[in-house]
């Protein structure tokens, strides 16, 4: 795989099936990332370490995906100044991932997280080709092919929609 562009972070091995999406679209997308496991309260120092190190290896975004007290994006933010994409994700005994959400969208000024919907690991993954692709014009080619297969996909959907007519849609 090329050089790791993004960083995907992520509280527990728990969180995978979740933030899978977001390797998955940069795959998709031929963009390199390393992605590990790491928690902002079980393995703090770890923690610390990755995210001070980040841009030394070449780093441009960090998608960090957490539940419940959804503290890992936050803490990366506070030892980097790359951008950080936030996931919150519904997990154990959230109250419908209300938990992860403010945990990750209510930082303090000074220190912003983007934050995606819950589970939104995908979204992250072209949110941080379309970080780097404001600088790269190789991503930002991928990119521009990737949308408009998505704008060819929608459309095909939407023509079958008025020929066929909605009941042999559902
Ligand atoms: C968070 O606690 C993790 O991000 C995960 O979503 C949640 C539960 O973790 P495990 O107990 O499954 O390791 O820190």
């Amino acid at each position: 795989m090329s050089t790791p562009l993004v960083s995907i972070l992520m509280g527990s091995k728990s969180d995978l099936p979740i933030m899978k999406g977001a390797p998955e679209v940069l795959e998709e997308l031929g963009i390199g990332y390393e992605l590990t496991t790491l928690s902002a309260h079980r393995t703090p120092h770890r923690v610390m370490k990755l995210a001070e190190g980040a841009k030394k290896r070449g780093i441009k975004v960090i998608i960090a995906g957490a539940g419940m007290a959804a503290h890992l994006p936050g803490v990366v933010a506070a030892f980097t100044t790359l951008p950080i994409i936030g996931v919150p994700i519904i997990a154990g005994n959230s109250p419908g991932g209300l938990d992860a959400v403010l945990a990750i969208l209510q930082m303090p000024p000074g220190v912003p997280v983007a934050t995606v919907a819950m589970n939104g690991s995908r979204n992250a993954g072209i949110l941080a080709a379309q970080i780097i692709g404001a600088s790269d014009p190789e991503v930002a080619e991928k990119l521009a092919n990737f949308k408009e297969k998505m704008r060819e996909k929608v459309e095909t959907l939407a023509d079958e929609v008025e020929e066929k007519g909605y009941k042999a849609m559902l």
